[in-house]
């Protein structure tokens, strides 16, 4: 059976901008603060090493009944057996994935546009990614922001879970939450505060509806 995604704060690792520390320090500090959505995300570690931190991250969110989902890398989903994978308009199509995955597993695709949002629905997707809705230095290549216009579109005409996404900030989350998208990511926010259990605290106190 499929596991049912959690609504509210979505949070994503991001090892480059934790202050040094490594992505297994900041997890065990975003679930003992109540993050209940987490996307393991690492675009410089090996296959090798990024399957060991899914391993201990796996276990860790089972024990904090968190919802765990792998960016990228099917294999390494299914090896960990984490709830979802996250994938992007360039990997692998979403289809091929749903063959790969089967029905128990929950796939989230990035989306940018009205037309790409329409056929995530159409091939089957369990929620899409909506952004970057403002400019984002965390993920390289980024497409330029959508804005909240599309966020809109998808909020309005998009009947699966939405995700906003990409330079969302403590001082504009409100903004965001305001259009009630099922959930809302904020990354850097997050791994590189100097408290991450005070942001998520602040976090979830602007998004109280959520808790
Ligand atoms: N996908 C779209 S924007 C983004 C990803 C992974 C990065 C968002 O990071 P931040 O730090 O919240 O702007
Ligand atoms: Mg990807």
């Amino acid at each position: 059976m499929k596991k049912q995604m959690p609504k509210g704060l979505y949070a994503i690792t991001a090892e480059n901008f934790s202050n040094g520390k490594d992505n297994i320090v900041v997890v065990k500090e975003m679930l003992d603060s109540g993050i209940k959505i987490l996307q393991y995300r690492d675009k410089y570690k090996s296959k090798f090493e990024k399957f060991k931190q899914c391993e201990i991250i796996r276990k860790l969110t089972l024990d904090h009944d968190c919802f765990f989902i792998v960016n990228d890398d099917v294999d390494i989903a299914l090896a960990v057996q984490s709830d979802g994978v996250h994938i992007g308009q360039d990997d692998i199509p979403l289809k091929k994935v749903r063959e790969l995955t089967g029905e128990n597993i929950t796939i989230g695709l990035s989306t940018h546009s009205p037309e790409q949002a329409l056929l995530a629905v159409e091939q089957g997707a369990d929620y899409i990614g909506v952004g970057p809705i403002y400019k984002t230095f965390t993920k390289e290549n980024a497409t330029d922001p959508v804005g909240l216009n599309y966020l809109d579109f998808c909020v309005r005409n998009i009947a699966i879970p939405k995700i906003a996404i990409g330079g969302i900030k403590l001082s504009n989350l409100l903004e965001v939450y305001r259009y009630s998208p099922e959930n809302i990511c904020m990354v850097t926010e997050i791994t590189s505060s100097s408290s991450i259990g005070l942001t998520i605290k602040k976090a979830q106190e602007i998004m109280h509806d959520y808790c």
